[in-house]
């Protein structure tokens, strides 16, 4: 109670984080996700009222109703998150966005918008809470099923799966990492980092369907999560206000990456060297993880300095939906030119 009660750095409460009770089934893995943002937010002393939270259709994609009920939010079409997100974080660079999608909602229908938003550095934190099933529908093989996967109404995938973190890493991806629901705390630790990247950070989340796919054999499951995973490093997300001294990190090597706002993510090494700016590292690593059957977690790729779109197309300080309309408006002299440009081969 006290925990609950405590106030943070902009004197709010974990409960004002919260949202409506959760309606998904006990121990699926999107709760587990769900808290875990309620705390970081939290412990980050971010105003709710500067998040948006965008989703498409799922299980994933109505979890947002359950944590920071005071945002904003928009719930769209199946697999057309990103472009809802596109047009709202562009008429108001002053929020935080916040995509929940599903891995059928990203990796089967909506793969196309997937792509592009990565491709364009949309400043957004791009949650899969990933179970290789379509929940909300009963339970299908979603695109990121394992292939020879059996399950009792589905029969066997005969299909080779798709990797969230390799497809956004070929497609240019500026921050990739890989989390289980299963293991909050590093979780919470991404999630905070990933609020703080200057452009399309992608969360893929191993979050297990206990209803449909969560054998102990399965990938995608509870067992295999806790058993198989393999932490790149220990990770933890200093705002930049804090001062860097981290006594955990004492021993072992230590490797710092600043982030745009100076705020910094800590790693310190586990049993291999590794370096989350290199791309070709990133990809070398998940394709071992895939041929060891490993569930590799962490900071996989970080890019800090890459230009977002709104850097792209050189966005006003002052968010376009602040404007006023005489502030909108080309001057004329602009629109003269704009017109004689146009016509003047006619
Ligand atoms: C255009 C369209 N096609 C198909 C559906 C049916 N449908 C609803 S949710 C869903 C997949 C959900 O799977 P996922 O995104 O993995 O979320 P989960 O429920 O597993 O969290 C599908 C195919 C739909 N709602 N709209
Ligand atoms: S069906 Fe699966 S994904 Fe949907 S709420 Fe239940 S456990 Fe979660």
């Amino acid at each position: 109670m006290a925990d609950i009660q405590a106030l943070n750095a902009i004197g709010l409460s974990r409960t004002d984080y919260r949202g409506l009770p959760s309606t998904l089934c006990q121990g699926c893995g999107h709760n587990a996700v769900s808290n875990q943002i309620i705390q970081a937010m939290y412990e980050m002393n971010i105003q709710p009222e500067k998040i948006v939270k965008f989703s498409g259709i799922g299980c994933s994609s109505k979890s947002p109703a359950y944590f920071l009920g005071r945002s904003f939010a928009f719930n769209g079409v199946h697999g057309r998150m990103p472009s809802l997100a596109t047009g709202a974080l562009f008429a108001d660079t002053s929020l935080y966005g916040m995509g929940v999608s599903g891995d059928g909602d990203t990796a089967s229908i909506g793969m196309g918008q997937f792509k592009h938003v990565i491709r364009r550095n949309l400043p957004m934190v791009y949650i899969v809470e990933n179970n290789g099933v379509y929940g909300l529908t009963k339970g299908q093989f979603s695109a990121t099923a394992e292939k020879g996967l059996t399950l009792k109404h589905e029969g066997t995938n005969l299909f080779l799966p798709v990797d969230i973190c390799l497809e956004a890493l070929a497609s240019n991806a500026t921050f990739v990492a890989r989390g289980f629901a299963g293991d909050p705390k590093q979780l919470k630790e991404l999630l905070k980092a990933a609020i703080k990247h200057r452009g399309t950070a992608v969360l893929d989340i191993i979050s297990p369907c206990v209803t449909f796919n969560n054998k102990d054999d399965t990938i995608h499951s509870y067992a295999f999560g806790k058993e198989r995973e393999v932490r790149l490093h220990d990770l933890i997300f200093v705002p930049a206000r804090d001062q860097l001294t981290i006594e955990d990190f004492e021993e072992g090597t230590v490797r710092d990456v600043e982030l745009y706002d100076g705020s910094v993510i800590t790693l310190r090494k586990l049993e291999r060297d590794y370096d989350p700016t290199s791309r070709s590292e990133a990809f070398r690593i998940l394709e071992e993880a895939r041929e060891r059957r490993e569930l590799i977690t962490g900071l996989i790729y970080v890019e800090p300095d890459a230009p977002s779109i709104f850097d792209l197309y050189e966005l006003p300080e002052k968010p376009l939906n602040r404007m006023t309309e005489g502030e909108l408006r080309p001057a004329s002299q602009t629109l003269n030119q704009v017109h004689s440009w146009l016509f003047s081969n006619l």
